[in-house]
């Protein structure tokens, strides 16, 4: 595999809503964000994946858009989007898109024109059907809870939404929505944007009359399409986000030979918790011992015929350190263990906006704090069907999406540094103890571990092109991996809870090369080895 930027990069997810507010209206924005530049650039991070900025009416925060070609309103203007390109460049930044073409707003004016009568020319842009027997065409649900069919009475036909019934769904089997997204994307890319992050990407070749949503047929032709069309003629990165991927799947969106993408996100680790055939708030314990074995999967299955991202969060999944870690009596160890544990995995790592100080979940009591659509959908449908409301707020705040979209935690004023005005999410109140300038002034921060990590990446080529090996003969709690590279050999161990645990792996010997550690910890005998909770290092063997 030919080597790519991208392969020794490390990405920055910023949800602009909720980064920084220039302006004082609560919102976070496009001027914020060049603010707090020189911030990411002290980081060391590569490429910021921008969730969407485009105008929206903000039914699901962006990704419902209704022109891809204009800024939000409360982010900004297009001047600040090329200002923040710019400036970004100045700092060896790119700015990757986030890609939303499974769906658009009901408020897109092809969706406009599509609902206005049955042969607009604009009507198959969209999926429409009639009724069947007088229900819905067919028994496809929305993620976003109940059926994925609207009723329309003008044109007495449904339409689908695979998400909010304000995000209709394109229909890509349309050579004229394809032609448009590839329009837009050229749009992007002539800007100078350093790639895209294609929101459900797997959807984009449902056939909906078989009930086919992910993985489509169709769905590589498109892709392979789109990438002759616009970004295969660009050195950017692409990642795809892929829920129901397998490695085997994964290989079809990112073998090199195909021309397809650079990369996808994989959803199987982040949903070990999940009960199987069940919805995301239906939890089970975490078994270590799974995520081993998924996490070690995904290491060794692609080898030439793809690349993995590694993350842990993003604007839809819990703050990792509430969720499997330890957010009160170790939350700094736990924080920086899943830190060492995936910065020095073979990948490309990405980190959502607050995890490099440990940002945390915030517990909500009453439904009215709550924004997103897809909790707020769920509540009133778990109740209806006989849930508590404590049970349903119990399960949202565990895995609800608000958890990662409190505002970014910058100091310990009034608001956290993120707003003068009121914030349009409530600012968690552990800001005054967890922020940016405490991490700043503290040499022991989870920030300054999150730094010294994305150096190591830079700096040794083992992190990059090493291979991996999971090492089996420890405790169920312990992750321990070796990489090795030429004639380096790197142990990565974690102990994953709180609980300490010895080890005794005497071919391991002794080492006084620890790479990095969240305890002090200057040598490493493995004969004989006792790990405090969470501990976790990386020593040269
Ligand atoms: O998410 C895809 C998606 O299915 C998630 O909504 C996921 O199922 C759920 O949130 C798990 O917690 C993408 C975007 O990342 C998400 O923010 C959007 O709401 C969704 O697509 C629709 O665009």
């Amino acid at each position: 595999m030919k080597m790519k930027w991208w392969q020794t990069a490390v990405i920055y997810q910023v949800y602009p809503r909720s980064f920084q507010d220039s302006d004082g209206d609560g919102v976070g924005d496009l001027k914020g964000i060049i603010e707090r530049l020189g911030y990411l650039e002290q980081l060391g991070i590569t490429a910021i994946w921008l969730s969407p900025v485009y105008q929206s009416p903000n039914d699901d925060n962006g990704y419902d858009i209704s022109d891809y070609q204009a800024i939000m309103t409360e982010f900004g203007t297009m001047d600040d989007m090329d200002e923040l390109i710019k400036q970004a460049k100045v700092r060896n930044i790119k700015i990757i898109m986030d890609l939303v073409v499974n769906h658009t707003s009901d408020e897109h004016k092809w969706f406009i024109e599509s609902s206005k009568s049955k042969d607009n020319p604009y009507r198959d842009y969209y999926v429409w059907r009639d009724p069947v027997n007088g229900e819905a065409p067919n028994s496809l649900r929305s993620t976003f809870s109940g059926s994925a069919w609207q009723y329309d009475e003008a044109s007495g036909q449904y339409f689908l939404h695979l998400f909010s019934k304000r995000q209709p769904d394109l229909n890509w089997e349309n050579e004229k929505v394809r032609q448009e997204v590839w329009d837009m994307m050229n749009f992007w890319l002539d800007k100078g944007v350093g790639g895209f992050r294609m929101d459900v990407i797997d959807l984009v070749g449902k056939i909906p009359d078989e009930e086919i949503t992910g993985n489509g047929p169709k769905l590589h032709e498109y892709l392979q399409d789109m990438h002759r069309e616009t970004f295969g003629k660009h050195d950017v990165l692409t990642v795809g986000e892929t829920w129901g991927a397998t490695p085997e799947i994964a290989k079809l969106y990112s073998d090199p030979k195909r021309n397809e993408l650079s990369m996808v996100f994989q959803f199987e680790h982040v949903s070990l918790d999940q009960i199987e055939g069940r919805e995301k708030w239906d939890l089970k314990p975490l078994q270590v011992s799974e995520l081993k074995n998924i996490l070690g999967k995904w290491q060794t299955a692609l080898g030439n015929e793809g690349w993995n991202s590694l993350f842990w969060n993003n604007h839809d999944l819990p703050r990792i350190v509430s969720r499997w870690g330890n957010d009160s009596t170790y939350h700094a160890e736990s924080a920086k263990m899943f830190a060492i544990l995936l910065h020095l995995m073979k990948g490309t790592p990405y980190i959502y906006q607050g995890e490099e100080i440990g940002m945390t979940n915030y517990p909500v009591s009453d439904i009215s704090e709550i924004n997103d659509i897809e909790s707020v959908n769920m509540y009133h449908e778990r109740l209806a069907n006989g849930y508590t409301k404590e049970e349903i707020l119990a399960s949202i705040n565990v895995k609800g999406r608000d958890n990662a979209r409190t505002p970014m935690q910058w100091d310990d004023t009034e608001n956290s540094g993120f707003t003068t005005g009121i914030p349009w999410l409530h600012v968690n109140p552990n800001s005054r103890e967890i922020n940016v300038a405490a991490n700043l002034e503290n040499p022991n921060s989870i920030f300054f571990c999150y730094q010294k990590l994305i150096k190591l990446r830079k700096e040794n080529p083992i992190v990059v092109w090493g291979d991996y090996e999971l090492v089996t003969d420890v405790p169920e709690q312990v992750f321990m991996y070796l990489r090795r590279y030429e004639d380096q050999t790197w142990v990565v161990v974690a102990n994953f809870g709180e609980e300490k645990v010895s080890l005794e792996l005497p071919d391991f010997g002794q080492s006084d090369d620890v790479i990095i550690s969240n305890y002090e910890r200057s040598s490493v005998n493995f004969n004989q080895l006792a790990l405090n909770p969470y501990e976790a290092f990386a020593v040269k063997v």
